[in-house]
């Protein structure tokens, strides 16, 4: 435990993002945690190496199992999600592979929910089904669906909460006590909140997973993802699932900029989620467009759950303008400020078409039955002044 947690607490969120186990003092004094760039480590004795490698004593041994400056990234993250432990992987599809590679067997069941960012629906029908893993998708914003489907062959529950790219929100406290009550894990993808909005493990998960990619790096300039929950089977994701399985070992540089990015976190998400609700609501009164889909506007099917479960509505907005992707694909190409390109959470407001970029891995009849619009726009709200956002997307219609 780092001094200022030890000197002051409870601490806050910004606080602990900042400080939480590192201790400037302690070593040279520097104000930022080293960055080690070490492949391997040295044993004293063969004895202590022999040791190390049984676990049965603590130290490094080599970066694929774990490294001083991602182990600090992984402290940092258990703290800011309240899980017992987290792992920090290549990607946020490394985490996902590598938890799911370790948890599933053959003639085990996992439940998804309909929506699904591509790569992870891709994974789980050309990975896992590839491996005896029977995937079923349900609707799970209905949790009765889940009551009425789940067996004793479900091993795990996966979803998004808001889910990308409609922002389909989850009963993350009710979906997650059918699981256990049934002994089935729950696994939330909480990449579009950050646990500065919405911490799924104190609603009952077993384990969030991240595209650190996104808001937690914050800047465009890295690919990183994070596991969070039980220490011991993250001990197993560790040792099996990334050491022999996935290889998805995040490096020390990466792990650098992503406690970099953290630093800024809350500030970040307080500005992410202003400007998002500002452009919701400028989208929403507008007369070409159809359809806005914001957690942060009454409008919004799941309003309630939303307040209730989320701080804060997040930095994601998707909507549908009257001509339907004809008009949407017009939009796009009028957009100035706004950044044609997939990816989320960066300072820069982005914006991208799911059915052809990020969930094109579906095919025409999934999207449907996914609920996944092909007139649907996404965009990711940046950092920059919604007075500037507002005139892009006002310029950007005019021209539909
Ligand atoms: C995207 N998403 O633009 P990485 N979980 C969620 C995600 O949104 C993503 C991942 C996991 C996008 C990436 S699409 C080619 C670009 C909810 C990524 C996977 O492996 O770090 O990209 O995370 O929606």
């Amino acid at each position: 435990m780092s001094k200022p947690d030890t000197l002051h607490p409870p601490l806050g969120f910004s606080t602990r993002a900042i400080h939480h186990a590192y201790d400037p003092y302690a070593g040279h004094g520097a104000l930022n945690p080293p960055l080690y760039l070490s492949s391997t480590y040295c044993f004293p004795t063969v004895a202590e190496g022999t040791a190390r490698f049984a676990g049965e004593q603590a130290g490094f041994v080599y970066s694929r199992v774990g490294n001083p400056t991602t182990c600090l990234l992984e402290e940092r993250i258990a703290n800011l999600e309240q899980g017992e432990a987290a792992l920090v992987t290549a990607s946020g599809q490394g985490a996902i592979t590598s938890l799911l590679w370790t948890l599933l067997a053959p003639g085990d069941e996992l439940i998804a929910d309909q929506t699904l960012y591509g790569c992870t629906f891709a994974f789980f029908h050309q990975g896992l089904e590839k491996f005896g893993v029977k995937v079923r998708h349900l609707d799970l914003t209905e949790p009765a669906n889940l009551e009425a489907a789940i067996s004793a062959k479900t091993r795990l529950v996966f979803f998004e909460s808001p889910a990308n790219p409609n922002m389909r929100l989850v009963d993350i406290a009710a979906i997650a006590a059918i699981a256990r009550r049934h002994g089935a894990l729950t696994v939330v993808d909480n990449t579009y909140c950050t646990p500065y909005l919405q911490r799924p493990l104190e609603w009952g998960a077993d384990f969030v997973v991240h595209s650190a990619t996104k808001y937690l790096g914050g800047h465009g300039d890295l690919l990183a993802g994070a596991i969070v929950g039980p220490k011991a089977a993250l001990d197993e994701v560790r040792y099996v699932g990334i050491k022999d399985m996935t290889g998805a070992v995040l490096s020390s540089q990466d792990a650098f900029l992503v406690l970099r990015g953290l630093k800024t976190l809350a500030l970040r998400m307080d500005r992410h989620c202003l400007n998002a609700q500002r452009v919701a609501a400028y989208l929403a009164a507008h007369p070409q467009v159809a359809i806005v889909h914001y957690p942060g506007l009454a409008s919004f099917p799941q309003y309630a759950l939303a307040q209730c479960q989320m701080a804060q509505p997040g930095g994601m907005v998707a909507f549908e303008l009257q001509g339907g992707i004809a008009a949407g694909r017009r939009f796009m190409d009028a957009l100035r400020l706004f950044t044609r390109a997939v990816s989320l959470g960066d300072a820069e407001s982005l914006a991208q078409h799911p059915a052809s970029m990020t969930h094109a891995v579906y095919s025409l009849e999934e999207r449907a039955a996914h609920f996944i619009s092909e007139g649907l726009v996404r965009l990711s709200v940046g950092l920059e002044d919604s007075e500037d956002l507002l005139a892009d997307l006002e310029q950007a219609l005019a021209q539909v």
